[in-house]
């Protein structure tokens, strides 16, 4: 069976992350989204409203499962036998650090990493200035998925 992880920090998920989370799952047998836990950074949503919304918009591909993780990715990998990464690159910025994270990964684990080019109709979108638009009542539809959209209005409107 051919098992595959997507690790990001998901905060939230963007269409530009399904894009790549769906195309993950139509070549794969099986996909783990990985939602890292990461005390050091001020994240909007919590790890358990980010893992939550995941399984929401993912739950039609119906082989896409997620779970949340604190540490190495390599060992998120190891601990369950899953050999390759999948990871979203938006341009040649993105690659540069992408690229030493997995010759390191590769170094440490073995674990290999494939590269999927955004979809262009995603290539300037990120879950950073998603939460800015939104922050400012800016339309965020079309850049993230309507229970994702809902879920920024509220929490907006709570603060
Ligand atoms: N189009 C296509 N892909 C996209 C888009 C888009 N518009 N937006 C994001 N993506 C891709 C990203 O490239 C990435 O592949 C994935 O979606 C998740 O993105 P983010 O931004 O939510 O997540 P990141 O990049 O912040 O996640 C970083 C990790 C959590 C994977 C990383 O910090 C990590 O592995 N941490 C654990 C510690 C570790 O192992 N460090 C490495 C040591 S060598």
């Amino acid at each position: 069976m051919r098992r595959v992880v997507c690790p990001g920090s998901y905060d939230p998920v963007t269409n530009g992350h399904l894009d790549i989370i769906s195309r993950a799952s139509r070549l794969y047998d099986e996909v783990v989204v990985a939602v890292l836990i990461n005390i050091s950074k001020k994240s909007l949503f919590t790890v358990e409203e980010r893992v939550e919304m995941i399984g929401e918009v993912t739950k039609e591909y119906g082989n896409v499962s997620v779970e949340k993780f604190h540490g190495l990715t390599v060992d998120f990998c190891r601990e369950r036998g899953i050999p390759v990464i999948v990871r979203g690159l938006r341009a040649v910025s993105d690659f540069d650090y992408e690229l030493q994270i997995a010759q390191m990964n590769h170094q440490m684990a073995g674990v290999e990493t494939m590269f999927m080019a955004t979809n262009p109709l995603y290539s300037f979108l990120s879950s950073s200035l998603v939460k800015e638009i939104a922050q400012y009542g800016g339309d965020v539809s079309g850049l993230v998925p309507e229970p994702v959209q809902r879920r920024l209005t509220r929490r907006f409107s709570e603060s």
